[in-house]
């Protein structure tokens, strides 16, 4: 698509989908933390985690989800964080948060993580020691007031919120960061093709979606006794985010997809389509152990949780590790468990504490490389 119709494609859906009740109040929160980390020179990254929804119906009873549940961009804040960065949280509304997603989206309560004693509730002692180092971090954080939570539910709303948060993140230049881990909807119900109400299941009740002449019926209707969903594709916003929003600042997108054969590849495309700084690439299975750096700067890099220190448990998955990296396929093997085998569970250490510093380490670079640009040199 040309440059010109793609502002048009991005124009037109800012007019015929509206801004969400909350942008005006997410606006504030995020100008007067973006302004005050500004000021301070600190850098800050946009994290984008969870996954949108696809409403059907104005008065949402049915939509569309997907199956992200946060930990990428919640695990990514913690470790950004770390690393002295501010921090805007943009997350589907539920999904994991840093810090407290060490308590909560678990198999246990987090009751299960205290006791009583004397008439008062502490944590038992065998949590003591971990917990009191989230504890200490997310206090940091607090007094430093570095992390800004935000959410936003349908793709409607992520895609006001990211245009918005962009446009203020602009004054920051090359010290701006966005990170993109939430999972985006490629396809959607436009709101002037949108019922109001309920879709009914029963004929006799089932409005008639017989549309006038020259409109398009209604995106999500029964036909008989089917439901037919008929979804528009939702404007390539990143293009938009490079060449308009925030051009100066450095972008981070990330790939997924479940065939290996195809994921670098299609990586490799987006980075020459978009012309943005990195896309990491990773498969749905073995997303927590494996992903793929690509970018224009370094080509083409795999980082990895180092295998000695992965789970002992194993079952299906493990062949998959490397399955899209031919040139490392024999170090991928778990050793002693046979490609068959595959790594189940969480690995020991969080794949995101070696993406972020890897991230923030050519984020310098990047500045750097402005810094001299601007000065001429
Ligand atoms: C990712 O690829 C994330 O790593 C995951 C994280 C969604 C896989 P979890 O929340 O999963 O930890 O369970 N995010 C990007 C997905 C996406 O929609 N990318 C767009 C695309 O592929 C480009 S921005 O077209």
């Amino acid at each position: 698509m040309a440059d010109h119709t793609m502002q048009q494609a991005e124009s037109h859906y800012f007019i015929s989908n509206p801004p969400p009740k909350d942008l005006k109040a997410n606006t504030t929160l995020a100008r007067e933390f973006i302004g005050r980390h500004a000021d301070e020179g600190r850098r800050v990254v946009l994290v984008t985690s969870g996954g949108t929804t696809v409403p059907l119906e104005t008065q949402t009873v049915r939509y569309i989800d997907n199956f992200s549940a946060g930990t990428r961009g919640a695990t990514s804040a913690e470790y950004f964080l770390q690393q002295g960065y501010a921090v805007v949280f943009l997350h589907r509304q539920f999904s994991l948060l840093p810090f407290s997603r060490h308590y909560s989206h678990n198999t246990r309560s987090f009751l299960d993580y205290m006791k009583e004693e004397d008439g008062r509730v502490v944590v038992d002692e065998q949590h003591q020691e971990e917990m009191l180092r989230v504890l200490r971090q997310y206090a940091e954080v607090k007094r430093e007031n570095r992390l800004l939570i935000l959410s936003f539910v349908t793709i409607t709303e992520y895609v006001w919120d990211l245009r918005e948060v962009a446009q203020l993140m602009r004054p920051l230049g090359a010290r701006a960061m966005f990170y993109l881990a939430a999972a985006v909807s490629d396809f959607f119900v436009p709101q002037d093709r949108m019922v109001e109400h309920k879709i009914q299941s029963t004929e006799e009740f089932s409005q008639s979606a017989v549309a006038g002449a020259g409109t398009k019926p209604p995106a999500a209707r029964t036909e008989g006794r089917s439901l037919i969903i008929d979804l528009e594709p939702v404007p390539k916003f990143l293009k938009q985010l490079v060449d308009g929003w925030a051009p100066e600042s450095i972008i981070v997108s990330f790939k997924l997809e479940t065939d290996p054969s195809i994921l670098v590849k299609k990586a490799q495309y987006s980075l020459n389509k978009y012309a943005h700084h990195l896309v990491i690439g990773n498969l749905l299975a073995t997303r927590k152990w494996e992903v793929v750096f690509v970018s224009e700067l370094e080509g083409e890099k795999w980082i990895r949780v180092p295998s000695n220190r992965r789970t002992k448990s194993f079952s299906g998955i493990e062949s998959l590790v490397g399955a899209a990296d031919p040139l490392t396929k024999d170090e991928t093997s778990f050793a002693g468990s046979g490609r068959s085998a595959v790594p189940q569970g969480e690995p020991a250490v969080e794949i995101e504490s070696i993406i972020v510093p890897e991230i923030a380490a050519m984020h310098t670079r990047l500045i750097e490389r402005a810094q001299s640009k601007s000065s001429g040199a």
